[in-house]
């Protein structure tokens, strides 16, 4: 029996201001592109059930692109006659009972079970029971779920336990509304054939557990989370192991890692202290998300660097963002240099790396009204 877990697709997650060929937010189309890889994998490896643990969306009403990519996606993976399991994340369950849960629009295909109703919910098949506990804004209810939980496994099937939370304080991810599985529960871990987890958004097996496991996000969520590795899990039980002898004592199962294609981040770094004769290697920038680090600047030498300069060393990534760091120095006349220049001066530089010619000629004049209308003011208040 093999099984497909994927999960934190964050669909409708933009970021960037940077818009692709056809109009569409360039990192939102990358989240598109992270899930289209997965069902064209689920295609060729034909797995017997497909998990998702949670965030499909990334907020609780979703965008009509990102509702409308779902429902096309989730047509194919209905057409090829794999139960499809999912249940709720943090991000898609609405914080009060107002509002309906969006995973409802999927219940109206044939093969695939949604489970969002913040309680304990049991799937079963022939073979394979799924025990899922989606995302609950209520944490005092969570104990008697999981106690529902335990009551429900059936030793005859594969148990399969899918949730949406945190196993222990490592994996808390600073968001509204986080759930952490009590520690005192984890015993039940061992009863079942295998765990799947969502909400980390990297891949790994959870602490002393060996078949507890987060597959991670398919993409990246912030540009904090520097991981060049997205992808999901292959999980290959083997068929003749599953005796009712052996019930409590699950025999191995096969847990592979399978990497998608997403926008790699690449950090580089320039040292200004030679900065006119630094060599920038950028032949594996392109399509990127570029962060460089300007390191050993003089307050000088940073105005004198304009962002612009430096994007043009990447010519084929497709975005550059520039972190300054100064050089420390104990000599004062760097500061001294700096104050020389008026706030005015300093203000209008850091416009010209942004602006095209015309807009900065715009953007000029109203600086120079604004801060001669400021040197009156603290003149008067003088
Ligand atoms: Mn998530």
């Amino acid at each position: 029996m093999k099984i497909i877990h994927f999960s934190d697709t964050h669909l409708g997650y933009s970021d960037l201001d940077i818009l692709n060929d056809e109009n569409i937010n360039q990192r939102e189309a990358d989240f598109y592109d992270a899930f289209s890889q997965v069902v064209e994998q689920i295609k060729e490896i034909k797995p017997d059930y497909i998990i998702h643990t949670g965030d499909l969306f990334h907020r609780s009403s979703p965008s009509n692109r990102a509702i409308t990519f779902a429902l096309e996606q989730f047509k194919i993976i209905n057409s090829l006659n794999i139960p499809f399991i999912l249940i709720a994340g943090n991000h898609s369950t609405p914080r009060t009972n107002l509002s309906s849960p969006i995973l409802k629009i999927f219940e109206n295909f044939e093969n695939i079970y949604v489970s969002y109703e913040q309680k304990y919910k049991k799937i079963e098949f022939e073979d394979a029971l799924f025990h899922t506990l989606p995302h609950m804004n209520d944490e005092t209810t969570a104990l008697s779920q999981i106690e529902l939980c335990e009551e429900n496994i059936d030793t005859n099937k594969k148990n399969i336990m899918m949730m949406h939370c945190s196993v222990g304080a490592s994996y808390l991810m600073q968001e509204f509304g986080e759930w952490v599985f009590p520690s005192t529960k984890e015993c039940i871990f061992e009863k079942m054939e295998y765990v799947a987890l969502g909400h980390w958004h990297g891949f790994g097996r959870v602490g002393k557990h060996e078949n507890v496991y987060y597959s991670g996000s398919t993409e990246r969520t912030s540009l904090n989370d520097k991981r060049n590795s997205k992808g999901f899990i292959e999980v290959d039980f083997d068929n003749t192991t599953n005796s009712k002898t052996t019930s409590l004592f699950h025999m191995p199962r096969n847990i592979e890692f399978k990497e998608i294609r997403i926008r790699p981040i690449v950090q580089k770094e320039l040292n200004c202290e030679d900065y006119e004769n630094a060599l920038i290697d950028a032949s594996d920038t392109t399509n990127a998300i570029v962060e460089v680090k300007l390191t050993n600047l003089t307050p000088l030498q940073s105005i004198d660097i304009q962002n612009i300069e430096i994007k043009k060393l990447f010519p084929h990534a497709m975005s550059v963002s520039v972190k300054r760091e100064f050089k420390l120095s104990s000599n004062e006349t760097n500061l001294a240099d700096i104050e020389a220049l008026s706030l005015e001066e300093f203000f209008l530089q850091h416009i010209k790396e942004d602006a095209n010619e015309k807009e900065f000629e715009r953007l000029k004049g109203k600086v120079q009204e604004l801060f001669a209308q400021y040197e009156e003011l603290s003149n008067d208040t003088n």
